[in-house]
């Protein structure tokens, strides 16, 4: 049967996550209180609103409806800054050698991402025109680990979930493709990502070979 590749985006194809928490540690400084990279792995894979819920417990803050609207839109204006001066230089590693190979060999390629912003992202880094579905969080009702994202993402393509192969960097997306019933293959510290089918800690890592085995598993 046909195989279809879903790429996560942040952590997977770029380095968005650094974007997030100057946004985050902006807002958190507002109101008072520091927020440390650490606290902000837990933000990884994880909703914009869920974050904020997160970031107000960090700082022991009750808000009002009014406000978490507010400050969702304010933290999401300074991150949109960010991602303004984003450019291709932004590309993780070898990530651009594996588009091209999986493109040369008409796999159908998905996004399956939690943000809502991905589109104008793939768009600024110039790798929209190699993905045949994005499905990201304007089109997803449960966050991952809910594996709708990646089953969407797989019908989209029109490849059944046994065959597609998901590529991810957070332990909540790992456990959304494996719910799907997906190859998950981890990108990223294999001891965190550990319940991964496979695992490698950037795409330098893996060879053109591990994709051909994939292809025809
Ligand atoms: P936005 P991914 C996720 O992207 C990020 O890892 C997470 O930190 C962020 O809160 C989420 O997107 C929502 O992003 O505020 O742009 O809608 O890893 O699923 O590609
Ligand atoms: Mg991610």
């Amino acid at each position: 049967e046909k195989v279809g590749f879903i790429f996560d985006l942040d952590g997977v194809i770029v380095d968005t996550a650094k974007y997030h928490y100057l946004a985050w540690r902006k807002l958190a400084n507002e109101l008072g209180f520091e927020f440390t990279h650490e606290q902000n792995e837990l933000f990884k894979g994880v909703s914009r609103k869920r974050c904020l819920e997160i970031l107000l417990d960090i700082g022991g803050i009750e808000a009002t409806q009014a406000q978490f609207d507010t400050w969702m839109v304010e933290k999401n204006v300074d991150y949109l800054a960010y991602i303004e001066k984003m450019d291709a230089s932004e590309i993780l590693p070898d990530v651009l050698r594996v588009l091209e190979y999986l493109k040369n060999k008409n796999v159908p390629i998905a996004l399956g991402s939690a943000s809502k912003n991905a589109k104008p992202i793939l768009e600024k880094v110039g790798l929209l025109h190699y993905f045949d579905s994005i499905v990201d969080g304007n089109n997803v009702m449960k966050a991952k680990p809910d594996p709708e994202v990646f089953l969407i993402a797989a019908d989209n393509l029109g490849v059944g979930p046994q065959s597609c192969v998901v590529f991810e960097d957070a332990v909540a997306g790992i456990q959304a493709a494996n719910a799907a019933g997906m190859v998950s293959i981890g990108i990223g510290d294999s001891d965190i990502l550990n319940e991964a089918k496979h695992n490698f800690k950037d795409f330098t890592e893996m060879d053109n070979q591990f994709l051909e085995l994939l292809l025809n598993k």
